[in-house]
């Protein structure tokens, strides 16, 4: 049987600094990435407003959970009816959203996430600096932040052990005790260089065996000489040849059961040179998954 897919929008960009990630769904949208995945349903959604509330120093916060919120909604919607959601951020704040719709439809045990970012987004709103969230998604799946950042039915809705970093290099000091106390396994993009993508691959992949693999890619992973449509640019990333090799392989697999793309910024990309890259990764994403 055919697989269908759900294109899910997740408009926030206020869970970062920049604003502009709420219009990266459209523009995807609009370069025919519908089409791209066989006419795919798309779930658009409504672009609020950011709230002027930052209780305990958490940045717009009943704007990011409400997103989150609704983000997961559509997400356990498309799992309902046996689509395949791809869901379209957005800054990263929303994978707390996607996990919450995840963990409840397949369980924790169940659930690996492969995460593809500069950052390893697993401050909690006591480590965390800035304040933005979407630095915390990952501590609040984890079930490590307060009960303002929870979605959903669950304060737990991954394992640690389940959790796989590929490409990271802006890791905050405190982040790094807490990827070792939760048990999640750190490939940075350093890690990639030294050893070579083939070993890393090598180590995370076995690892993936029987779980249902969310994937969440933040273009900021990507080498800003080739895109730079981003909130970050933070040199020494992978090139686009990398990411749609692990891309690849992860999908290879055959057992992802979600797909995540975070954090392109198309007020950043006037030339639309970024679009186009990013729309060539995904239609690989694409051609692997029907
Ligand atoms: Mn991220």
């Amino acid at each position: 049987m055919e697989r269908s897919f759900a294109l899910v929008e997740a408009a926030v960009s206020c869970g970062s600094p920049t604003r502009g990630t709420e219009g990266a769904f459209d523009a995807l949208v609009g370069a025919g990435l519908a089409a791209a995945f066989g006419d795919a349903r798309l779930l658009p959604m409504e672009k609020l407003a950011p709230c002027p509330r930052w209780p305990e120093g958490l940045r717009h916060l009943d704007t990011v959970m409400e997103v989150c919120r609704r983000l997961r909604t559509g997400v356990l919607d498309a799992l309902g009816r046996g689509e395949y959601p791809v869901v379209i951020g957005g800054d990263h704040s929303c994978a707390m959203g996607t996990l919450a719709a995840l963990r409840e439809f397949y369980g924790a045990e169940e659930l690996a996430v492969v995460y593809v970012d500069a950052h390893t987004d697993i401050n909690t709103e006591k480590t965390s600096e800035s304040g933005c969230i979407h630095g915390m998604d990952l501590a609040a799946a984890c079930g490590l932040c307060c009960d303002a950042l929870t979605v959903g039915r669950n304060r737990v809705n991954l394992l640690g052990e389940n959790l796989h970093f590929i490409g990271a290099r802006s890791i905050d000091p405190p982040e790094y005790g807490i990827v070792e106390r939760v048990g999640a396994h750190l490939h940075t993009a350093g890690a990639v260089r030294e050893r070579g993508l083939e070993a890393v691959l090598g180590q995370v992949l076995p690892a993936l065996e029987g779980k249902r693999v969310h994937i969440s890619f933040d273009v900021d992973v990507l080498d800003p000489a080739e895109f730079s449509a981003t909130g970050y640019n933070i040199p020494e990333g992978l090139t686009l040849a990398q990411v749609e090799r692990i891309l690849r392989a992860v999908l290879d697999t055959g057992r992802t059961c979600s797909f995540e793309c975070v954090e392109y910024n198309p007020v950043l990309d006037p030339g639309g040179r970024d679009l186009g890259a990013l729309m060539k990764l995904l239609r690989g994403v694409a051609d692997k998954l029907r």
